[in-house]
C-alpha cells in the first residue's frame, strides 16, 4: 500500500501543463484529473490559485469569460495528479457560438474522462444554485461523475446569509446521487476553507 498523499504537495513543485481548446489536445490520460467548474466568474482559477498559493497560476480576471480552454496543472514533481481549470458556463454575453463550443468541451470532458476522479462544482455564495448549475450537476450525475459543491467568495456575504444560502445548496445537493453530501465554504480572498479543500481534493485523487 503507498502512503497516503499530504497537504504539502501543494507548496511543492506545481506548474502549468497545457492548455487543451478541444478534446483531441486532452494531455495523456496517464494521472488522475481533478476538474474545477462553475459558472462564470463564480472563482475558479481564484481558488486553484489559492490552494496551490500561488497568485498567477491560473489567470484571473474580473471580465467573466476569462478562461476560454482546459488549463491543466500539474502537481508533484514526479507528476501525481493533475488540475483542470475549466471555463466558465452559463456567461450570457459570450456570443453564443463560443458559449456552445465551451459547452461542447465542458460536458464532452467531464462525461468521458476516465481519469477525471471528482469535479469540484464552485457557487458564488452570493447567488446560490442557478438553473444552469442545476444542468450541469444533472449531466453530471447521469454521467456518473462523482462531484462535490463548494461555496465560493464567502467573505462577500454576511454570516447570516451565508448560513442561509449554505442550507438551501445543502438541500439541493442531497437530491443528487452523485453529488458529496458535505459542502465545502471558501473564501479565496481570506484564505478561508482552504485547507480544508486541499484535504477533499487529496481524498478525491486518493479514491
Ligand atoms: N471577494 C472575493 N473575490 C473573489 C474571490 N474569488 C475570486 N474573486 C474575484 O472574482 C473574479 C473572478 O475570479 P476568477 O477566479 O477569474 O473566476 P473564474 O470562475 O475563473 O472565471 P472565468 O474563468 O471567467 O470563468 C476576480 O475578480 C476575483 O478576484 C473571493 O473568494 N472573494
Ligand atoms: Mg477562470
Amino acid at each position: 500500500m503507498t502512503a497516503p498523499l499530504h497537504p504539502k504537495l501543494f507548496s511543492g513543485p506545481i506548474s502549468f501543463l497545457k492548455s487543451a481548446p478541444q478534446l483531441q489536445f486532452l494531455p495523456d490520460p496517464k494521472v488522475p484529473e481533478i476538474a474545477f467548474a462553475g459558472r462564470s466568474n463564480v472563482g475558479k482559477s481564484s481558488l486553484i490559485n489559492a490552494m496551490t498559493n500561488r497568485n498567477g497560476l491560473a489567470r484571473t480576471s474580473n471580465t467573466p469569460g476569462r478562461t476560454q480552454e482546459l488549463n491543466f496543472f500539474d502537481i508533484g514533481d514526479p507528476l501525481i495528479f493533475r488540475i483542470c481549470d475549466m471555463p466558465g458556463y452559463g456567461y450570457a454575453k459570450a456570443p453564443p457560438k463560443v458559449v456552445q463550443k465551451w459547452r461542447f468541451l465542458i460536458n464532452d470532458y467531464l462525461r468521458g474522462r476516465a481519469v477525471l476522479k471528482r469535479t469540484f462544482v464552485l457557487i458564488d455564495s452570493r447567488h446560490g444554485i442557478k438553473p444552469v448549475d442545476e444542468e450541469v450537476m444533472e449531466m453530471l450525475d447521469k454521467a456518473a461523475v462523482s462531484y462535490r459543491v463548494v461555496l465560493t467568495k464567502a467573505d462577500k456575504v454576511k454570516q447570516e446569509e451565508l448560513d442561509v444560502t449554505a442550507a438551501k445548496v445543502a438541500e439541493i445537493s442531497k437530491k443528487h446521487p452523485a453529488a458529496h453530501p458535505d459542502l465545502l465554504l471558501t473564501s479565496s480572498e481570506k484564505k478561508q476553507g482552504i485547507d480544508e479543500l486541499r484535504l477533499a481534493v487529496l481524498e478525491a485523487v486518493q479514491s
